[in-house]
């Protein structure tokens, strides 16, 4: 196989400009060599090898001379270095410069791997096949690869390089012929460009499967969603802030017949709380700078910045993004997708009440430190946007109903209580009014007449996140992503070597990372991590310590885990160590909305504020019956979030689990969004953690083709120059094998098929197709003559 590359390079004469002082490399991680053919054979072949510079960067050097254990390459800029040789990591010929799929790649290692993508990135080639996974590097500028034209090459195949457009293809060619579901898995790190993907699948899908009008709906869902659900962040201008699933109905005739979506875990925080130089929801700079005076009067608005929950962060606007204008195209989309008028006024409404709630301020009354809200503009807006009694409103934010045995009392609340509350309804009043708008949307989209369901579902979900502090965030974030991930192994991995296995051929097992044992971690009962979490959050005296405590106690001899210093412990993801801080865990975790705060809402006179009420009675767990603060004590009894996302995401795989998946890994070639630059390590960092190089290296150590004896021996026995007529089909397909000399390590006779290596069965089916011409040639001449 390593053939044909050149002369080796003894055959080269020692260049006289050799560096005294050349430094002897160190040897590669052993990871990267696992990577490598380094085998004494391949290293003679190879002219050309990768060095690792001391920053961790390779370049690419020639082989000048190579004796015993030292080889001397010369590099670009002229200088000659010796370095081991058994750290030379061979280099591809140029001929297989920017080969759009990584597995026709002669030597995979990593820095080919690197490399390949760079050299296509730099012709803005963003997408590049890794085996059955799409792997598409972010431009971070418009690229011409997209739109009507594009489209329809993709439709005709008469574009057949990589792309978002065919994967999408593929995806609806099989939902037809197959009539399984489909699905589109996108991830990637933050700002990766998931989103973005997305929606390309989805402008593709719509103009293959459009027709009936509701693929425009569909479309206009993106601009709603990201207004309401996408931030800027220090990662991303237009950072989703929740998870998104949408499933694509269609006809029996592949046309669009209505859409679904789901949300996952947004953020909730941000509305009351965002870092410096990051903002809140892009929604609320829209309203402030897009409303009309009209509307502007109504909601009493002011400018962002004087809005408390706006101005912490000290950013109000984005580069090159126009909020006035951006809050009518989001009008318009809601109208596309049936939000009426009013409806939309009362979402405003809601809005603005919850940036006046961020206003509203607190004086202490006593000398207990207990407080009052302040009366003023801010707290008499917040009243009459959701429309409640301004004194009712009051009690809520400073007083708590305590049931204790029968009788209740009213806690007065201090100050970090009292603002607590006020974010608490806050966070509660955007959360149900996004939840809100999704489930108007489907109302909207769910036009089908008649469900064939046939579908194809886009995931769009945050990647894995390791950040210097990580919180309960990241640990869901994190923990989903191992959910994924093991659906991806299973799906590439186990599923290829159960084949293998089942057909009984001799395959050497190719290991494969399982994270079965990190998942375990977190979902085990009663000693997992969310268990453990859950049980630590319904204890009052439950504290940041405690839980890390609770966890290092239970969990210290789990491989997963690693105690650490005070509130910090760390897990062993798939895609390496995260340390997280137990800070704000408990909190976050029970999510409580007191009863008052419900109570509130259910007694105001808009008819928003009364769904969001009853929404969250409904997530509780206890149905709550008579009067609300009596039913429940204190606290509603809604489920954990922890829980709660657990169950989404059991839910997320199932449905999954009935789908062909598709996978889209979205790489970020840079940390500051900026077009042309490829950073290396960045690269290769998350090149790992989400498999990229496993899918290569296992998809290439196999046998990818593979033909059942029968088939086999049907397609190509008339080839055989000996008689087959009593022959059973798998002596005839070893004949044929023996006939074309194909070589044993080519390919593997299984029970029921051959399994053979890449391009192997490339020279039978030239030889069939050379003796089928013949024949007819032979047959149209036989009847010339007749004629
Ligand atoms: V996050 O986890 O939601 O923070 P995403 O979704 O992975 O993240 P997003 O799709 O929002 O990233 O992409 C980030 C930015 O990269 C976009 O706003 C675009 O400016 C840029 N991008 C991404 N993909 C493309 C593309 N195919 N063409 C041009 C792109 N620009
Ligand atoms: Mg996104």
């Amino acid at each position: 196989p390593y053939s044909g590359l050149g002369v080796s390079v003894e055959e080269q004469s020692l260049s006289d400009d050799v560096d005294p002082d050349a430094a002897t490399m160190p040897l590669p991680q052993s990871d990267e060599r696992r990577w490598s053919d380094t085998s004494a054979y391949a290293r003679k072949k190879i002219l050309q090898s990768w060095i690792q510079l001391p920053n961790g960067n390779w370049e690419l050097g020639k082989i000048l001379k190579t004796s015993g254990e030292e080889s001397l390459i010369s590099l670009p800029e002229g200088k000659v270095i010796k370095v081991v040789s058994e750290t030379l990591v061979p280099a591809n010929p140029d001929i297989l410069d920017g080969v759009d799929d990584l597995m026709q790649l002669s030597y995979l290692n990593e820095p080919s791997v690197l490399y390949n993508l760079n050299y296509r990135y730099n012709q803005d080639m963003i997408y590049t096949k890794a085996g059955p996974v799409l792997v598409a590097v972010n431009p971070f500028k418009e690229v011409p690869l997209y739109g009507n034209r594009y489209i329809e090459a993709y439709r005709k195949k008469s574009n057949d390089s990589p792309h978002v457009y065919a994967i999408a293809d593929t995806a609806i060619r099989e939902m037809i012929r197959d009539e399984v579901n489909q699905s589109i898995i996108i991830s990637g790190e933050s700002g990766a460009g998931k989103t973005e993907t997305a929606k390309i699948a989805m402008q593709y899908l719509a103009a293959l499967g459009g027709g009936s009008g509701i693929e425009y709906e569909i479309l206009k869902t993106n601009p709603i969603l990201e207004a309401f659900g996408n931030a800027k962040t220090l990662r991303n201008d237009n950072s989703s802030r929740f998870g998104k699933l949408i499933e694509i109905h269609f006809s029996e005739s592949g046309k669009i017949s209505g859409a679904q979506i789901q949300t996952f875990l947004l953020e909730k925080s941000r509305v009351v709380q965002c870092a410096e130089g990051e903002r809140s929801y892009h929604i609320f700079y829209q309203l402030c700078a897009g409303a009309s005076p009209a509307l502007r009067e109504k909601l009493n608005l002011i400018s962002a910045h004087e809005y408390k929950y706006l101005g912490q962060s000290n950013c109000y606007s984005i580069n090159g993004v126009d909020d006035a204008e951006r809050f009518h195209t989001v009008k318009d989309a809601l109208d596309i997708v049936h939000v009426s008028k009013e409806d939309q006024e009362s979402v405003f409404a809601m809005l603005a009440a919850v940036l006046w709630l961020g206003n509203v301020t607190f004086t202490v009354i006593d000398n207990e430190n207990h407080v009052e809200p302040v009366e003023d503009a801010s707290l008499s807006t917040v009243a009459k946007l959701i429309g409640c009694n301004i004194n009712e409103l009051m009690l809520t934010l400073s007083t708590r109903n305590m049931r204790v045995r029968n009788d209740t009392i009213v806690q007065k609340l201090t100050l970090p209580q009292a603002i607590d509350a006020r974010d608490a309804l806050a966070k509660s009043i955007y959360s149900c009014l996004f939840d809100w708008l999704v489930e108007q949307i489907n109302k909207s989209l769910a036009v089908g007449k008649r469900r064939t369901g046939r579908s194809i579902s886009i995931l769009d979900i945050y990647g894995f996140e390791s950040f210097d502090k990580n919180s309960f965030e990241q640990f869901c974030i994190n923990y989903a992503n191992e959910r994924l991930q093991q659906h991806f192994n299973r799906h590439l991995f186990k599923l290829e070597q159960e084949e293998y296995i089942q057909d009984g051929i001799d395959w050497t097992r190719v290991d494969f990372e399982d994270n079965q044992d990190c998942l375990s971690l977190f979902e085990k009962k009663p000693l997992g991590l969310l268990s453990l979490l859950d049980e630590e959050s319904t204890f009052p005296n439950g504290t940041d310590l405690t839980l890390a405590n609770k966890l290092k106690q239970h969990l210290h001899s789990n491989s997963c885990f690693k105690g650490d210093k005070g509130k910090l412990f760390t897990v062993v993801h798939y895609a390496g160590e995260v340390t997280y801080e137990t800070t704000g865990f408990l909190e976050k975790n029970r999510d409580l909305m007191h009863l008052d705060s419900i109570q509130l809402l259910s007694s105001c006179s808009c008819h928003l504020p009364q769904a969001f009420a009853s929404s969250m009675l409904i997530q509780s767990e206890k149905p709550v019956v008579g009067p609300l603060y009596k039913a429940g004590g204190a606290d509603s009894q809604r489920l954990s979030v922890g829980t709660k996302f657990k169950g989404q995401l059991f839910q997320l795989m199932q449905r999954l689990g009935n789908t062909t998946p598709h996978f889209i890994r979205c790489i970020k070639p840079n940390n500051v969004q900026s077009p042309g630059l490829y950073e290396q390590g960045l690269v290769l960092q998350q090149l790992r953690c989400c498999g990229v190089l496993e899918v290569v290296r296992i998809s290439r150590s196999g046998f990818p083709t593979r033909m059942s004896h029968q088939k086999f021996s049907r397609r190509y026995g008339f080839l055989l120059v000996e008689n087959i007529a009593d022959k059973d089909p798998l002596s005839v397909s070893v004949a044929i094998l023996h006939q074309f000399n194909i070589l044993p390590e080519m390919y593997q006779v299984g029970y029921t098929k051959l399994f053979f290596r890449t391009g192997q069965i490339g020279v039978l089916e030239d030889t069939r197709n050379r003796t089928l011409h013949g024949i007819l040639r032979v047959q149209s001449s036989f009847r010339g003559y007749q004629a």
